[in-house]
């Protein structure tokens, strides 16, 4: 039975931002500017990531020796100053936890949560746990959801743990590239059971980077956020503002 977690906004709020799937890396140092430069500016209220910020996370402490990690947190430090700052655990940043949250102001954000917002109530997750036909990888991440899978995970040195990241990230890779491997979407009956549950009618959530608006009936419908990658052509890089008027799909590039 999924646990439907609840975050009613303040009365003050009225544009907040939802993003997810940026998968900062060093490697991509366009798509960090892209992001530095909207957090610095947006107007909204209230930020929301749902997961997949980073396109690996291997323990907080990563943050607090020099580094693109400790870049980042710098920039969300700087956010969170100005706007609150709310962050769901994706498939690849799931091992985020309470001392980079502590590091940079930051509020973590259970998977899923419904946001109460000008009186609508917006379900809001990451997405993978809705991927029902990608069974090997809900397998994994009963696994590695585990306490004792994370603290004996946490308790390697830095570099083992970046290593085996670097290990899991190329298996998954083979594994996408491997014939016969189907692409899994978000289950649409799954989907539909958790707004009946939650009492809501839109679930907005990432994942899949398969942006749409997907009408599930009985005025229940799928709001899939889109990924960011602004090397791409054309370049990724959007923002879905949820505002009195509804949710509007602003493209930064
Ligand atoms: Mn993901």
């Amino acid at each position: 039975m999924t646990r439907f977690a609840e975050l009613v906004a303040p009365a003050s709020w009225r544009t907040v931002d939802l993003i997810s799937d940026l998968h900062l890396q060093a490697g991509e140092p366009a798509t960090f500017d892209a992001w530095q430069g909207y957090l610095q500016t947006t107007p909204a209220d209230a930020l929301f990531i749902l997961g997949d910020l980073f396109e690996v996370w291997v323990g907080d402490d990563a943050a607090t020796q020099p580094g693109f990690e400790a870049q980042c947190a710098e920039v969300l430090r700087q956010t969170a100053e100005r706007v609150p700052v709310y962050l769901m655990h994706g498939n690849r940043d799931f091992l985020v936890g309470p001392a980079f949250a502590a590091q940079c102001g930051l509020t973590l954000l259970e998977d899923p949560t419904v946001l109460v917002l000008h009186g609508e109530r917006w379900l809001l997750s990451h997405g993978d746990m809705l991927c029902l036909a990608d069974v090997d990888y809900l397998r994994f991440r009963e696994q590695v959801r585990t306490p004792e899978w994370r603290d004996a995970f946490l308790a390697k040195p830095l570099e083992e743990r970046r290593a085996l990241a670097r290990a899991m990230r190329e298996q998954s890779e083979n594994h996408k590239r491997s014939p016969g491997m189907v692409w899994a979407d978000v289950d649409g009956p799954a989907a539909r059971a958790w707004l009946q549950a939650a009492d809501a009618r839109t679930l907005v959530h990432g994942h899949t980077h398969r942006p749409a608006d997907h009408d599930l009936g009985d005025g229940l419908q799928r709001t899939v956020l889109s990924d960011w990658d602004v090397s791409a052509q054309p370049p990724r890089a959007q923002v879905l503002c949820l505002t009195p008027a509804g949710a509007q799909r602003v493209d930064l590039r």
